[in-house]
């Protein structure tokens, strides 16, 4: 008897409504170059585990061909939805042809992708890098009014060539300096968003140019601190000899900025995992989405009191 009852009680319990069926996300992180792209990667994990998304996480170690084969691995797997951090602007329109083929809405998550086709790409969640530019830019403006110099010799050390961040943080801060007629850019490296990178750029420089380098533009803050050192190396005390400004934000820069040997840093911020699950659940429901979501970013400087600035999570 209890057995037959045991049986039926199981019996209804199938009967009830279906629970919602699990979404599965596909995210291709492209590496773990940066505090930022750690932090980027942790929150999104978190979100996946936080709103019941089965998250198949993978990292492309900064290569290109290792997102492609990703993708290829998510659209055989049939996902609901994939999502990746593209590394470089061009070169991703067969893969995506293949995921729009096969049904799977693809989400942008921090860079963007250059393509004329249409119909690719679902969403794209991330900053807007031309203004980090403009704010770098229009820091760098008001510093130059407070230090009164008639020239300021910049240099410039940007993010991997070809990727957003590095084109757009590029733009907006020619854009902003360049009618300035004391602001020149006297020479732009690239240190592929790394620390080390970013000490061989700042050692070249100095071998250049040395005390004649004012300003010192840095893309993001891994090469900032990268830098930072060889200024000191070379006798010369970044912050007061130098103006540095960087991009980010993540704990690290904060409190270099806050012991004053960063002048400025602009706020790039990696949490993008909450916009990332809505954006992914309404894909899955079959709702429309935004083309664009920009998170709202500001910038910390030497012009601020900021012994009030929590911690920032990256
Ligand atoms: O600024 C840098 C990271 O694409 C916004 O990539 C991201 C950039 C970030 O390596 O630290």
């Amino acid at each position: 008897m209890t057995a037959v009852v045991m049986m039926l009680s199981s019996c209804a319990a199938k009967e009830e409504p279906p629970h919602d069926p699990e979404l599965l996300l596909g995210f291709s992180q492209l590496g773990t170059e940066s505090a930022w792209r750690s932090g980027n990667s942790a929150d999104i994990e978190k979100k996946a585990e936080e709103n019941g998304v089965s998250l198949m996480l993978e990292n492309a170690n900064r290569k290109q061909e290792n997102q492609i084969a990703a993708i290829r691995r998510f659209i055989a797997y049939q996902v609901d939805v994939i999502a990746f951090s593209p590394i470089v602007e061009e070169g991703w329109d067969n893969v995506l042809l293949e995921a729009k083929e096969a049904g799977i809405p693809v989400v942008l998550v921090d860079r963007d992708i250059s393509t004329d086709k249409e119909g690719l790409i679902s969403c794209h969640i991330g900053a807007d890098f031309y203004q980090e530019g403009v704010m770098a830019g229009e820091y760098l403006l008001r510093k130059a009014d407070r230090l009164k110099k008639d020239k300021l010799h910049i240099v410039e050390i940007t993010g991997t060539e070809d990727s957003t961040p590095m084109r757009q943080r590029q733009a907006g801060f020619m854009d902003t300096i360049s009618g300035d007629e004391r602001m020149e850019v006297i020479e732009s490296v690239n240190g592929d968003f790394l620390k080390s990178r970013g000490a061989e750029c700042m050692r070249y420089l100095l071998e250049k140019y040395g005390e004649d380098i004012d300003v010192v533009y840095s893309h993001n803050d891994e090469m900032t601190l990268g830098a930072l050192p060889e200024i000191e190396k070379a006798g010369l005390t970044p912050g007061d000899d130098m103006v540095i400004i960087s991009i980010d934000g993540g704990q690290e820069a904060i409190d270099v900025l806050k012991r004053g040997r960063i002048n400025c840093v602009v706020e790039c911020t990696p949490m993008l995992g909450q916009e990332l699950m809505d954006t992914a659940k309404k894909l899955k429901a079959g709702e429309s989405v935004e083309a664009v979501i920009h998170p709202k970013e500001k910038y910390f400087s030497d012009e601020m009191d900021l012994s009030g600035l929590g911690p920032r999570g990256y």
